[in-house]
């Protein structure tokens, strides 16, 4: 039986991944932070088949002791501060998980078992003020956070240890992806949980910043497959995963409301507080390399990813 670990396991990703590990017939090893109150609500459902165990990639002997006890033969790291808003507060912070971090895990593996296929969470933040559309496994970088940066940062050493020590370390440039399971900070969440709310007669607005910004949204589930498919190729590589569309925040509003027949221009309030020092303002994928590469392919498209949401948050949120 292959053994895979997990950083992040208690994250939107995490989950995903090891529930598609699982099936696949890995043993699962989910690495988790330690804090002083359980935080399992998206692993509840796995926790008899995976183990989760203590480590930080702030600490580099955690790391190491968790390579050398279960002897994984593919290490996923995914754990990072990711939201981007808190990298301008807690930069320092951000640069030495969301940087630093991927060097204290590739260092582990050098000195455990050089052998380890090693998947990278790289992001489309590091595409920033683009110079290029659509964006590619070429398009220089101009990252415009402390998030960005990093990732930046993390991109670059696997690729540099992939180079400089011959090893197997793959970095998947992954547009946003959304599910029930993201984070309610961020915004498509934001979006589905207060149109669920408002919906139910529990609020009357929803505060957004800035309603023009353009992303590639894709569903989770359908990228931690791509995750793992890069890990089974010959040879180690760059790959850009996100679907190829681009859409509003604005236009993630009208469909979300409209699902539960409202209209977002009733309810939208735009709010300072949430814009950002610097913008993204437009993301856009070409995944064509994954998708020859890697025979990748989408199964949800974005207006059924609006709807799973909103639908999973009305569920929820009427049984409170
Ligand atoms: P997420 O839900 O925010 O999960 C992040 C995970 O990292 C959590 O399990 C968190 O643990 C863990 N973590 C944070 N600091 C840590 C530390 N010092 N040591 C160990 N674990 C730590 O993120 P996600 O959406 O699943 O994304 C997974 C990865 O892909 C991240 O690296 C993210 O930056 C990257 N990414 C995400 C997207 C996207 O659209 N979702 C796109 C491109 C790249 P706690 O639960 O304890 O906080
Ligand atoms: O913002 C705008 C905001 O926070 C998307 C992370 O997973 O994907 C994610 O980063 C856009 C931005 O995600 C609100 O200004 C408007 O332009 O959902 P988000 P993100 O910053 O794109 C990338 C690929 C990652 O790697 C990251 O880890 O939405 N926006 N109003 C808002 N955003 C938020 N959060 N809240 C608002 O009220």
């Amino acid at each position: 039986m292959s053994t895979a670990i997990i950083t992040g396991i208690t994250g939107q990703d995490g989950s995903y991944l090891a529930e598609l590990l699982l099936k696949k017939g890995y043993q699962v090893i989910g690495v988790a932070r330690r804090s002083s109150t359980v935080n399992n609500e998206r692993i509840k459902h796995l926790l008899d088949d995976i183990t989760v165990v203590q480590g930080d990639l702030q600490d580099q002997g955690s790391l190491l002791a968790l390579l050398e006890e279960y002897k994984p033969t593919e290490v996923y790291n995914l754990a990072a501060q990711s939201f981007v808003p808190t990298s301008w507060n807690q930069p320092a912070l951000t640069g030495d998980v969301t940087a630093l971090g991927v060097t204290r895990l590739l260092e582990a593996i050098r000195f455990v078992n050089p052998k380890i296929r090693f998947y990278q969470a790289s992001s489309s933040e590091m595409f920033g003020k683009v110079l290029e559309v659509p964006q590619k496994e070429d398009t220089p970088f101009y990252p415009r956070s402390p998030y960005g940066v990093a990732k930046v940062y993390g991109h670059w050493i696997t690729v540099n240890y992939r180079e400089s020590f011959n090893m197997f370390t793959t970095s998947g440039i992954l547009f946003n992806h959304e599910s029930p399971r993201r984070g309610l900070e961020f915004v498509t969440r934001k979006i589905a949980d207060t149109v669920a709310r408002i919906k139910l007669g529990k609020t009357n607005e929803l505060r957004l910043g800035n309603l023009e910004a353009q992303r590639d949204w894709g569903f989770a589930g359908d990228y931690v497959r791509a995750m793992w498919l890069m890990l089974q190729q010959d040879h180690p590589d760059n790959y850009v995963i996100g679907t190829g569309e681009t859409h509003s925040v604005r236009e993630f509003c009208e469909i979300a409301f409209a699902h539960v027949d409202l209209d977002y221009k009733e309810f939208v309030v735009q709010d300072e507080k949430f814009y950002r020092p610097a913008e993204v303002d437009l993301l856009i994928s070409d995944p064509s390399k994954a998708r020859t590469a890697l025979k990748w392919e989408l199964t949800v498209s974005f207006k059924e990813l609006v709807r799973m949401m909103v639908d999973a948050d009305l569920e929820r949120r009427s049984k409170e």
